[in-house]
């Protein structure tokens, strides 16, 4: 046969247009694009009626990462992107945690280890520089850059993640000397732990206040001090995570001055309040994330970035701590104080799903502006472009066939992660990816796993296309 896989009769959407086509796929590529490519290969899947997108790419992803003595994360690389190819995607972008004291190359061999042969999408690492060395600044990292880990993560907050601002220069200068693309989680540190100490003193523990000791001046403050240091220093910076109005206006104001100021923001921002967090008992422990979900005022303001372009990349943070679980949501002390709850929630499959829903569905945005925030931004932020992230004649055959009308509520058990329950339980979603494929290998048809066995693979990635390019007002 002159294919592999045909998909016949669905509409393709990317980034630019939405055409009636038929894809054709060889050998992992997509190597035809036409109006009828008939019926001559191996595999033929009817997309009459269907979506045919461009794989998500989740580039914002924990899996597997040691999260504190006696904790640990609900999701694996297996677990992890099995869910994620159920929920639309073909690629994630994890986090590599260097430890105090660790080199980053040990730090990688860790994940390397865990995911190799154990991942249904394909796959490639983030650093975090949680201890920026003479050695590691002058030496690994750039070397590491050269090697493909075009991007890294630098902390404002938590006790064994934060950088100095000195530091944060110092990690910023090897973004712009090097190309890679800086990520800032942006909270003031010593604010959050006066709050904390006061709210202890108080007495008032409980979930919620977790959102009481990160209050939005909290996020604004440090958004504003990570895009004065990245002017100075002169790089591009990343601003993960942002959840409201504030630091939105920040991440603006910066792009006015010509600054290459890029912000990602997240489900939780769009359609969670911080009210969640006042569940019975401990319930609330479900919802805690940082920064946290905020009021409805700050969800519009999101809803307004992802419309107007502020946004470039909409991702999970997927962040997974089981509640039922003596290392999950309330291990070891999670009882006794919010403060130690681990913070993160799950979202990996749930992420497309919820913007197709609320985005597309409800008119705030085009299709076309669904796949770039989901899609092919995170693969021009990431040095993934064009091989990932479009539906072209030579990029990978990384594709999710969604069935547009399909109404479905969510429930966990639809998810197949590895977290004992899911955020958006009971949320009324239109619009779901019934089918994921993975360079050209079918992993979920139907919405059923095709096969156990992994073949997704380790991703080495060229440098951000939004380092290089000229800034975009908007
Ligand atoms: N930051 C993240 O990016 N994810 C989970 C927790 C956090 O603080
Ligand atoms: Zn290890
Ligand atoms: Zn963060
Ligand atoms: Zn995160």
């Amino acid at each position: 046969a002159e294919f592999d896989l045909i998909l016949r009769g669905g509409t393709v959407v990317t980034e630019a247009d939405t055409t009636r086509c038929d894809v054709g796929i060889r050998n992992g590529k997509i190597v035809a694009l036409a109006d009828d490519l008939g019926t001559a290969a191996a595999e033929v899947i009817d997309a009459t009626g269907k979506w045919i997108l461009p794989g998500g790419i989740d580039s914002h992803v924990h899996l597997s990462q040691p999260s504190g003595p006696g904790i640990k994360m609900a999701d694996d690389f297996e677990t992890g992107t099995r869910s994620a190819a159920f929920g639309g995607n073909t690629m994630v972008l994890p986090f590599c945690l260097q430890q105090k004291g660790q080199s980053l190359r040990e730090a990688l061999k860790h994940y390397h280890a865990e995911a190799d042969g154990r991942c249904y999408t394909d796959v490639s690492f983030h650093l975090i520089i949680s201890d920026p060395s003479e050695q590691l600044l002058g030496q690994e990292l750039p070397a590491l850059v050269q090697d493909g880990y075009t991007s890294f993560k630098v902390f404002m907050t938590y006790e064994d993640l934060r950088l100095s601002d000195l530091e944060l220069l110092q990690v910023m200068d090897v973004g712009r000397s090097t190309g890679a693309l800086v990520m800032v989680h942006a909270e003031n540190h010593d604010a959050i732990r006066f709050l904390t100490e006061r709210l202890e003193r108080e007495g008032r523990t409980a979930p919620r206040h977790h959102a009481t000791s990160r209050p939005i001046a909290v996020e604004r403050e440090a958004t504003h001090r990570a895009i004065s240091l990245a002017e100075i220093v002169d790089v591009p910076v990343m601003i993960v995570h942002v959840s409201n109005r504030e630091a939105i206006e920040e991440i603006r104001r910066g792009r006015q001055k010509g600054l290459k100021i890029f912000g990602e923001t997240c489900p939780q921002y769009l359609v969670l309040t911080e009210s969640d967090l006042d569940g019975l008992n401990m319930e609330g422990a479900k919802y805690v994330c940082s920064p946290p979900p905020r009021d409805q005022e700050s969800q519009d303001a999101c809803w307004q970035g992802i419309e107007d372009g502020t946004f470039d990349v909409y991702s999970s943070d997927h962040c997974p701590f089981r509640y039922e679980d003596a290392a999950g949501k309330l291990a070891p002390n999670g009882r006794t104080s919010f403060r130690w709850i681990p913070n993160g929630i799950p979202g990996i499959a749930t992420r497309l799903p919820i913007l197709f829903s609320e985005g597309v569905v409800k008119g705030r945005i085009s299709p076309q502006r669904f796949v770039a925030l989901t899609s092919t931004n995170h693969a021009r932020a990431y040095g993934l472009y064009p091989r990932k992230g479009t539906i072209a004649i030579g990029a990978d055959a990384d594709i999710a066939i969604w069935d547009p009308a399909r109404t479905v509520t969510i429930t966990h058990d639809l998810l197949h992660d590895g977290c004992d329950y899911t955020p958006y339980e009971g949320m009324e979603i239109t619009g779901w990816p019934i089918t994921t494929i993975v360079r050209g290998v079918t992993v979920v048809l139907d919405g059923e796993l095709v096969s156990n066995k992994p073949q997704g693979t380790y991703i080495p990635r060229e440098l951000s296309e939004f380092v290089s390019r000229p800034v975009m007002l908007s």
